[in-house]
């Protein structure tokens, strides 16, 4: 007894900056710790996490189990079925990738419904913004744009787009997309998705008890369910997002949790769908809204974004960002939130008990996800103001009986986001020569080394943003440019490195380019679903030439450092089956010395896609990655050019006179 009190007592007294290094999150959670409140950090603390679920050796699919296996001794017995290690874990993986899956292609298929109800007149609250991108998007999968009108491409790209989640039989549109040599291997393997309804349902299918038990067949249906997530859903709920809300360009911009004011009526909207927050935004402007406000002794509404949503529209229209998921329930702790609205994804329960404590009226707005003890207030899309006015008026109510003291944190962050693909062509090539050119020849001459992608979660299991800082850092300073989503991004905007001053952080070569063009060494896509972003401008870097003929042969890497979702996972094994070696952090879900862990860490590459690395320390991971870079650099013949750059700077400029 006494000695699980003193455990008790450790376990509450761990240092909270061993927790964040987010020093608004840090002294949210020191305050939290006064006001007796508990967050996901007290809960990881009190929760070990259980070892054979870590190691993925159970099962739980039907009811002769659940079965566990010994992961030290992987091999040694099977479950009652008999199904073995490999069985077990690669079917627990492939769940974990259609859950990931299913997210964002719900979330896609949601945008794409409201398009449809938009072009044909249904729905009046949002419009088609961005015709140009309409255009590109049509044309990129063969619908032609030659002298018809808007509304007549808009439906057929609705119509083109639904076989994304509806086909039965044949390529995902987005196919086209794909460089032809990768696309080729994916037919090869038979992989290539046909729409997300079948892929995820043949899935779910094929784990059940007594169907597909030979992890490598199993490994097909992963990258084929993971695929129409990158190059379908995912896809299509930014290419829709920028149709109907406009395609993001830079804009320079405030985040962390000093974005809310004291004397104003503070929201925060939390989630993904970028619905909720664009009418939230015409909400906010409400003259009799912002007139109540002003009734109230407010000086106005303050309307900021966190997660995934608020990254959507801190690319788009600049709204301010807050913080990413760890910080949702700290952010409360404030006092100083007069409501915030979730709608689905990465909604943690436990905000309703901080809400409460703090008097902050909690609203889901979605069918798909309420919460027990929070609001429900639907959004309805024919008449989304109904619902967002709504959250106002309560928000403006809790403003004028603020009960409890409101302290926030001080600070604040610039700093440039909003980096499209379409933006990185324009920047690089210049309004008249758009193209990825320029990115190409710098990485070829060796100038930028090579991409990396790091995105993703944080996870109250590691230190919150300390991986993706350290890493990252460590990435610039060896020539990476480093290309960003989802938390991870807010990150990097909290450690100040999303700034063109940050290139003092980066090695010579990546330095030199960032100072020409004016840009940070670290850029901004937005939010999770943005990643088919970075799968586009991987598949433009192909087309441009210089650097290979699939994805699999270009110089970068991903990561996702902090990840704690289903839908990383799904995320991480699409940049594999697209060619990209992709490092997660925290834990992976694998028993080591298995089959299947070759697989996904070797025999995948082997085959011709990319594959997993799996790394805990920011430095490893770094390591883990630039190795990699460098090893494509050497197959396409790139390595004697930056050698020559990193020793001799003399030669560099005869190149560059030459
Ligand atoms: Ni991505 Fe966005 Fe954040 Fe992770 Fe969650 S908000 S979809 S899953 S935690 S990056
Ligand atoms: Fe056990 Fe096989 Fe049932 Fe899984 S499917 S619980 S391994 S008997």
């Amino acid at each position: 007894m006494e000695e699980k009190k003193k455990i008790e007592k450790e376990k509450k007294e761990a240092p909270i900056r061993d927790l964040t290094t987010c020093e608004a999150t840090a002294q949210m959670l020191e305050k939290a710790r006064r006001d007796g409140v508990e967050t996901q950090f007290d809960r990881a603390l009190n929760m070990k996490a259980c070892p054979i679920g870590a190691d993925s050796a159970c099962c739980k699919h039907c009811a002769m189990g659940p079965c566990r296996l010994n992961a030290n001794d992987p091999y040694g017995k099977v479950g009652v079925c008999g199904a073995n290690i490999d069985t077990i874990q690669s079917r627990n993986f492939a769940r974990m990738v259609a859950a990931g899956t299913a997210c964002h292609n719900d979330h896609g298929m949601a945008m794409l419904n409201i398009f449809r109800d938009v072009v044909n007149g249904e729905i009046k609250d949002y419009a088609i913004k961005d015709v140009a991108k309409l255009e590109s998007v049509a044309t990129s999968i063969g619908i032609a744009i030659e002298g018809r009108t808007t509304k007549e491409i808009a439906l057929d790209l609705y119509d083109a787009l639904e076989k994304t989640y509806t086909q039965v039989e044949g390529e995902i549109p987005f196919a086209k997309r794909v460089p032809a040599k990768t696309l080729e291997l994916w037919r090869k393997h038979n992989i290539v998705p046909r729409g997300a309804m079948r892929e995820i349902m043949e899935m779910m299918s094929r784990t059940h008890m007594g169907v597909d038990q030979d992890y490598n067949n199993i490994m097909k249906q992963i990258s084929r369910t993971a695929l129409v997530d990158g190059w379908g859903g995912s896809m299509v709920a930014t290419e829709i997002g920028d149709i109907m809300f406009g395609t993001p360009s830079p804009v320079t911009i405030e985040v962390n949790m000093g974005v809310l004011k004291e004397d104003q009526v503070n929201i925060i909207v939390h989630g993904h769908e970028p619905n909720l927050f664009e009418s939230m935004l015409m909400s906010v402007k409400e003259p009799t809204l912002v007139k109540a406000a002003k009734e109230a002794g407010a000086k106005g509404i303050n309307l900021v974004g966190m997660c995934c949503s608020g990254l959507e529209v801190l690319s788009r229209h600049g709204v301010p960002h807050a913080g990413n998921f760890s910080s949702t329930e700290p952010i409360l702790v404030t006092g100083a939130v007069d409501a915030m609205a979730v709608d689905i994804q990465c909604i943690q329960q436990g905000l309703v008990k901080v809400a409460e404590c703090y008097g902050t009226p909690l609203f889901t707005t979605n069918p798909r996800c309420k919460i027990e003890g929070a609001t429900h207030l639907e959004l309805h899309e024919h008449n989304p103001q109904e619902c967002t006015d709504g959250i106002v008026i309560k928000a403006i109510t809790r403003f004028k009986n603020r009960k409890f003291p409101v302290q926030i944190p001080k600070n604040v962050n610039f700093g440039v986001h909003g980096f499209s693909h379409e933006y990185i062509n324009y920047m690089l090539g210049g309004s008249f020569r758009g193209s990825y050119t320029p990115l190409n020849d710098n990485i070829i001459n060796g100038r930028i080394r090579g991409v990396a992608g790091v995105v993703g979660c944080t996870n109250p299991r590691v230190k919150q943003d300390w991986v993706h800082v350290e890493l990252v850092k460590e990435l610039i300073k060896n020539d990476i440019l480093v290309v960003q989503t989802g938390c991870s991004q807010i990150a990097l905007a909290k450690a100040g490195l999303t700034t063109p001053e940050a290139a003092h952080l980066a090695g010579p070569g990546l330095k030199e380019v960032c100072e020409t063009v004016g840009m940070p060494p670290v850029l901004g896509l937005g939010a999770c679903v943005d990643n088919s972003r970075v799968l586009i401008a991987c598949a433009e870097m192909v087309k441009t030439g210089g650097l290979g003929d699939s994805i699999a042969d270009l110089p970068v890497a991903g990561c996702a450092p902090e990840y704690m979702s289903e839908k990383a996972i799904a995320i991480g094994q699409y940049f594999v089956a697209s060619g990209v070696y992709t490092v997660f952090g925290v834990t992976f879900p694998i028993t080591k010395g298995t089959k299947f862990e070759k697989l996904l860490f070797e025999g995948l590459e082997t085959q011709g896609f990319g594959k997993w690395g799996f790394a805990v320390d920011p430095h490893d991971i770094a390591r883990l990655m630039i190795a990699h870079i460098d090893k494509k650099r050497k197959a396409l013949g790139l390595d004697k050019g930056r050698e020559r750059v990193l020793m001799d700077m003399q030669d560099r400029r005869a190149i560059d006179a030459a």
